[in-house]
C-alpha cells in the first residue's frame, strides 16, 4: 500500500519518507478540537515561563518586532501523510531562550496551546535550528485552519508536537506528558523509527 500510494514520487523524494509514510501535495487540516478564533483576541500573549533566567511575555506586536528566521523542512503527520519542502517564516526558537538564559536543570518542555492542547518535548529537540515560532507559511500569514497567528515548528518530530494557536513554551526539569502522549501517543515519536504509539 505505500509503495502504491507513492507512485510517481521521485527518487530524491522517496529518501525523504520516512517508512509507513506517503507523500501529499495539499496540505491537511487536522487538529482535536474546533479553531478557536479567527485573528488573535485584543489579550493575546506568547510567554515563555518555567527555568528560564529571565521569563518572557510578548503581545503580538513585541512578537512581530522580532527578528524573522526562513524554515523549508518536510512535515510528518502520524496518521500517514508527510509534506515536503514546506516554507516557514517566524522566530527562531534557540536562539530566544539561549538569550533568557536556560536554567541548567531544565530537561524538557511542554508546550502550552488554546483549549488545553499541550504537546512535551526534550530540550535538546527544541533548540535544533529549524524550529520556529512560526506565523507565515508559503509567503502567507499562517492561516487560522494551521494555527494562525502563532504555532510551533518542530519538524524532527510527528507534527503533533506541533501544535497550533501556539501561547506558550514551560521549561521543566522533568518530562510531562502531553495532550496525545496522555492518550497512548508515543512520547518520543521519531518519525523515522515509527515511534508512532505507546503500544
Ligand atoms: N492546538 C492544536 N495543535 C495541533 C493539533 C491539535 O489538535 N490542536 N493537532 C496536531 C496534529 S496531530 C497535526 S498532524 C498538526 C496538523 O497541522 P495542520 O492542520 O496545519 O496540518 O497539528 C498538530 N497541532
Ligand atoms: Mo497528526
Amino acid at each position: 500500500m505505500g509503495l502504491f500510494r507513492n507512485r510517481g514520487v521521485s527518487d530524491d523524494e522517496r529518501d525523504r519518507i520516512p517508512p509507513g509514510q506517503h507523500l501529499v501535495r495539499d496540505f491537511p487540516v487536522l487538529h482535536a478540537s474546533g479553531i478557536p478564533y479567527r485573528s488573535a483576541p485584543p489579550d493575546w500573549d506568547f510567554r515563555i515561563t518555567g527555568l528560564v533566567e529571565t521569563p518572557l511575555r510578548w503581545t503580538m506586536q513585541e512578537l512581530r518586532a522580532q527578528p524573522v528566521t526562513s524554515v523549508t523542512c518536510d512535515i510528518h503527520c502520524v496518521t500517514s501523510w508527510s509534506k515536503l519542502d514546506t516554507r516557514w517564516e517566524g522566530v527562531a526558537v534557540a536562539p530566544l531562550l539561549r538569550e533568557l538564559g536556560i536554567h541548567e536543570l531544565a530537561t524538557h518542555v511542554v508546550a502550552h496551546a488554546e483549549e488545553g492542547y499541550t504537546a512535551n518535548m526534550p530540550l535538546q529537540a527544541l533548540l535544533a535550528d529549524d524550529v520556529l515560532l512560526a506565523y507565515r507559511f508559503d509567503g502567507r500569514e499562517l492561516e487560522p485552519e494551521h494555527g494562525g497567528p502563532l504555532r510551533l515548528l518542530l519538524p524532527s518530530l510527528y507534527f503533533w508536537k506541533s501544535p497550533k494557536w501556539l501561547r506558550g513554551l514551560e521549561l521543566l526539569d522533568h518530562d510531562q506528558p502531553g495532550f496525545w502522549e496522555r492518550l497512548g501517543y508515543n512520547n518520543d515519536a521519531d518519525p523515522w523509527k515509527e515511534e508512532r504509539y505507546a503500544f
